[in-house]
């Protein structure tokens, strides 16, 4: 049998390594991991051939290569459809989808004003208004989930958008940002998945920060 690769990169910097890694453990994915630091011009020629975007995550599943992590969360749907990445009800489902390609394809304040840095903490950090209001709309996104299906998780089990919001808990932890009472459980439910800790403790692990890196990758 061939071997399932989640190709990845830095598990202190990249977001969107650790959403398709979290997809790929939620799946029961049966996955090696690939690990290619991309700060290294000789790594990116690498990547190149692994993933055709040059970025990461990439997973190879049977010959098939999926990159872009929302076609990872839909490939890995369709092939292990028993493990719920997608609510059962159209409705939810829908609603699923469109707040994971809100995740997608938005929050850029966010993303380049609080990048993922498991390493960093900054108590009482400032935050600009831009960055704010990325804040309040993933807060109303989480809250609006809370109060149609009570939790513990944005739509009751795990599903593919708890992988996509993730990082985001790990930005509100390293950054300091305040939270109500409901947004801050559901952060500290998600860093307490076996999951995040032992992502987190593996990007502790990792070689010294690189100062060039502390920005959105
Ligand atoms: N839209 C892409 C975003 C992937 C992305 O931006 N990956 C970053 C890491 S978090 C990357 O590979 N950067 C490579 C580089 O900066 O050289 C996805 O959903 O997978």
């Amino acid at each position: 049998m061939t071997e399932v690769i989640l190709t990845i990169s830095s598990k202190n910097y990249s977001s969107w390594s650790l959403r398709g890694w979290l997809l790929c453990r939620m799946a029961g994915l049966d996955f090696v991991e690939e690990v290619v630091p991309v700060e290294d011009p000789a790594n990116r020629a690498e990547l190149l051939l692994l993933s055709p975007s040059i970025l990461v995550p990439c997973l190879t599943h049977e010959g098939i290569r999926v990159w872009d992590t929302l076609a990872i969360a839909e490939y890995l749907n369709e092939i292990k459809p028993e493990a719920g990445l997608l609510p059962k009800a159209r409705a939810a489902r829908a609603r699923c989808r469109s707040i994971c390609g809100e995740m997608h394809s938005g929050f850029a304040n966010l993303r380049s004003a609080l990048p993922m840095n498991l390493k960093a903490h900054h108590p009482g950090f400032k935050i600009w208004s831009g960055a704010q209001a990325d804040i309040d709309r993933i807060t109303t996104i989480w809250r609006e989930c809370f109060a149609e299906h009570r939790g513990p998780y944005l739509f009751g089990k795990l599903t593919m958008a708890d992988a996509m919001y993730a990082p985001v808990a790990t930005r509100f932890l390293t950054y300091d940002v305040k939270l109500d009472r409901d947004c801050a459980g559901y952060c500290d439910r998600i860093l307490a998945l076996p999951d995040m800790t032992a992502w987190r403790e593996a990007a502790l692990a990792e070689p010294d920060e690189l100062e060039e890196l502390d920005m959105e990758f």
